[in-house]
C-alpha cells in the first residue's frame, strides 16, 4: 500500500494540492471470515442487518428495489420495486420502519418492517447516497465530504459533520454503517472503507477490501465495493459490492 495513493484516493483535491502530509492512518487489509452467495444482478446501494435479518437496496432507473435477503443462501425472500424513473440509494432501519432515499429529486420513502409495505414518504435537499444510524439520529451521505444527521422521526437535519483525512475533506462518501461507535463509509470508486470518528469527522483508519475485489474478479468499472452491514448483536461485519456474486463476512478491525 502506497500511502500517498491512498490519500489521493481519499481526497479529490490531493491531486492538485500540495503532496499529502506524512500519513498516520492505519490501514487494515480485509480478512475474510466467511463467503456467501450474493445476487449478481443487485446493483447494491444499501445494506443492513435489522434484528438478524439482511436488507438490501439496489439502484439504477427501472431496476431499483428494496429486498429482504436470506444471508446464508443469498435468496431474495421479499422485494418491493421503486417506480421506474427512480434510482434507489441507501436504506436505514429505525424501529419498525425502513427508510430509503433516491439519488436525485430528494424523494425518500418509509416502509414497514419486516413486510416492506410502503407507509410514508419524506423529502430532503440535494442528493441521497446512503444512510445508517447511531441509535439517536439517521446519518445521510450524498457523495460530498459532509454527512447530515437527521431526526429519525421528522427527517430534519440536526447536525452536519465534515469528514477529513489528515486535514483534507474526503469526497465520495458512499454506503455507510455505524460500527461500535464509528461510522464506516465506502469511498466510491476506491477499495477503501473509511472509519470515521463521529465526534470530529476525522478518519481514524482505513479498511482496504482489495483482497475481496481480487476474489470477485469483475472487470466492470461500476462493480465497486458498496455495502456494509453490521450485526450489532452477533458483532459480525459483512461487505459486498455492486453486482458482486459474493457477500463476505470480514474480521472487525480492532
Ligand atoms: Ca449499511
Amino acid at each position: 500500500m502506497i500511502l500517498s495513493l491512498l490519500l489521493a484516493a481519499l481526497s479529490a483535491q490531493a491531486v492538485s494540492a500540495t503532496p499529502p502530509a506524512p500519513a498516520s492512518l492505519p490501514v487494515t487489509q480485509a480478512e475474510i471470515v466467511a463467503t456467501y452467495p450474493h445476487d449478481p444482478r443487485a446493483f447494491t446501494e444499501g445494506l443492513l442487518i435489522d434484528r438478524g435479518t439482511l436488507y438490501e437496496s439496489t439502484g439504477r432507473e427501472g431496476q431499483s428495489d428494496i429486498r429482504r435477503v436470506d444471508l446464508k443462501t443469498g435468496r431474495v425472500v421479499a422485494r418491493v420495486k421503486l417506480a421506474p424513473q427512480l434510482f434507489g440509494e441507501g436504506i436505514v432501519a429505525w424501529r419498525n420502519q425502513l427508510l430509503s432515499v433516491t439519488w436525485h429529486g430528494g424523494q425518500g420513502f418509509k416502509w414497514s418492517l419486516p413486510a416492506l409495505k410502503r407507509i410514508g414518504a419524506f423529502s430532503y435537499t440535494g442528493e441521497g447516497w446512503a444512510m445508517t444510524d447511531d441509535g439517536r439520529n439517521i446519518i445521510l451521505s450524498d457523495g460530498t465530504p459532509v454527512l447530515r444527521f437527521l431526526d429519525p422521526v421528522t427527517q430534519k437535519v440536526v447536525r452536519r459533520l465534515t469528514v477529513t483525512a489528515n486535514g483534507r475533506p474526503v469526497e465520495q462518501l458512499n454506503e455507510l454503517e455505524y460500527v461500535d461507535g464509528q461510522i464506516y463509509a465506502n469511498i466510491w470508486m476506491t477499495p477503501y472503507i473509511a472509519r470515521i470518528d463521529p465526534a470530529n469527522g476525522r478518519v481514524v483508519g482505513v479498511i482496504d477490501v482489495s483482497p475481496l475485489i481480487a476474489k470477485v474478479a469483475l472487470s466492470d468499472r461500476d462493480s465497486v465495493p458498496n455495502g456494509i452491514a453490521y450485526d450489532r448483536v452477533a458483532h459480525r461485519l459483512y461487505v459486498t459490492g455492486k453486482n458482486w456474486p459474493s457477500l463476505f463476512e470480514i474480521k472487525r478491525p480492532r
